[in-house]
């Protein structure tokens, strides 16, 4: 693809027979020649029910990236219809139609162009994901080293905190005792938004009353309840030492959600409201969050890294969140929050896994002692099981 004109942000032209000359200085150039978009279904052991939706199976796409000196990138797409509009069909299509045709001869190095190009295409913000993180993991194992030095380097493992999905309250105390006995986790996401909201003001409680003092437990809603029902439930859960309530109302409806913000003893958290680096920036200046879930699933590296750098710098916390991740999007998201240390502040939810029934990886992640360590091999450190792919794979 040499001599291959690509436009940039500004619309000015490069080519990349003009940038050649750094073969000869820095060693050969690398470019993207494939970009593959593999989709495949794992269930679930055990469902996950939440107030936008449910997961029964892991109806991914695996993204693989490769380039023409035969280095192979790996990420993985969880279409979310009920988040982003995505589904498993859409990733695959924009992935084939439309962002291949545009990446491929492109250089890998290059990270600014494909954002641009990607860019372009609003929303499908998992196939983008995907896209930049395979073209991390090409980049970390071309240079011989691990991506989240690349990225930051701060830590060698990330805090693990459990999501715990709708459940009678008995269940669920039961589920996170025998979480922290096995795992060592301490750190609780308890999905609500359930009506009436005394469901889950019981599930808190009983969450508290059980776990001790020690444990920290925070609820997500995803957009359940009404500006003035999360207010109810905050009054009424406001003796039990929450640590903050993620998406408790929809966003767009701009003046509950800032009153709630104003009022609220405990952070609220921006997920579905905030995918992307403007649209956090917007929720945060707006009044609509103090606190921002980054997710690589949605965000990549890339985009990921400045939605970090921008929470850091306006003084919110940030979180690793989870979108239902099977163990190779799992390594992504433990790659990137210890990278860096405002990510590393706080617990990452980094184990949905434990719930499905199989996955892709050669070598399981372990959780031990509530924390997950980071591969140290070169890239992000994802090797498949070719077996189970083939195993599990909708396309062949
Ligand atoms: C979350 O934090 O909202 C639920 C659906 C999804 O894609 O991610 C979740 C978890
Ligand atoms: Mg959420």
């Amino acid at each position: 693809m040499s001599g291959r004109n690509h436009e940039t942000a500004d619309h000015t032209i490069i080519s990349s027979s003009a940038t050649s000359h750094s073969a000869e200085k820095y060693g050969p150039l690398m470019k993207i020649a494939k970009i593959e978009a593999i989709p495949y279904s794992i269930p679930y052991l055990h469902p996950l029910h939440f107030a936008s939706g449910a997961v029964h199976d892991a109806d991914h796409v695996l993204v693989r990236v490769s380039t023409d000196e035969g280095i192979v990138g790996t990420a993985d797409t969880p279409p979310r219809p009920y988040t982003y509009g995505e589904t498993q069909k859409s990733v695959v299509a924009v992935i084939e139609d439309i962002f291949a045709p545009q990446l491929v001869g492109l250089e890998v190095l290059n990270r600014e162009q494909t954002q641009t190009i990607l860019s372009r295409t609003v929303h499908n913000q998992t196939a983008k994901g995907a896209i930049d993180i395979a073209i991390w993991d090409v980049i970390g194992q071309a240079l011989g080293q691990p991506v989240t030095k690349l990225l930051g380097g701060f830590a060698d493992s990330m805090r693990v905190s459990h999501m715990l999905g709708f459940k009678p309250a008995p269940e669920l105390l039961e589920l996170a005792l025998e979480c922290r006995e096995t795992y060592g986790i301490t750190t609780f996401k308890l999905k609500t938004g359930r009506h009436p909201i005394d469901l889950d003001v019981a599930a808190a409680t009983m969450l508290r009353e059980g776990l001790g003092e020690e444990a920290e437990i925070y609820m997500d809603a995803n957009r359940g309840w009404s500006a003035n029902e999360a207010m109810e439930v905050l009054r009424r859960t406001s003796d039990l030492g929450l640590q903050f309530l993620e998406e408790p109302d929809d966003a767009r409806e701009v003046l509950g959600r800032r009153r709630l913000v104003e009022k609220s003893p405990i952070p609220i958290a921006a997920d579905e409201s905030a995918p992307n680096l403007g649209e956090a920036a917007r929720e945060i200046l707006t009044g609509g969050a103090n606190l921002l879930a980054v997710k690589t699933a949605r965000s990549g590296f890339t985009e990921g890294t400045k939605i970090v750098g921008m929470a850091e710098g306006m003084g919110v916390d940030v979180y690793v969140g989870n979108q239902i991740d099977t163990q190779v999007g799992t390594i992504a998201s433990v790659v990137f929050g210890a990278a860096l240390s405002h990510t590393s502040k706080r617990a990452g939810e980094l184990s949905n896994f434990l719930d499905m029934s199989d996955d892709l990886i050669a070598e399981p992640l372990t959780i031990a002692e509530g924390r997950i360590r980071v591969p140290q091999v070169p890239g992000v450190g994802t090797t498949i099981d070719e077996e189970k792919l083939a195993a599990y794979r909708l396309d062949n």
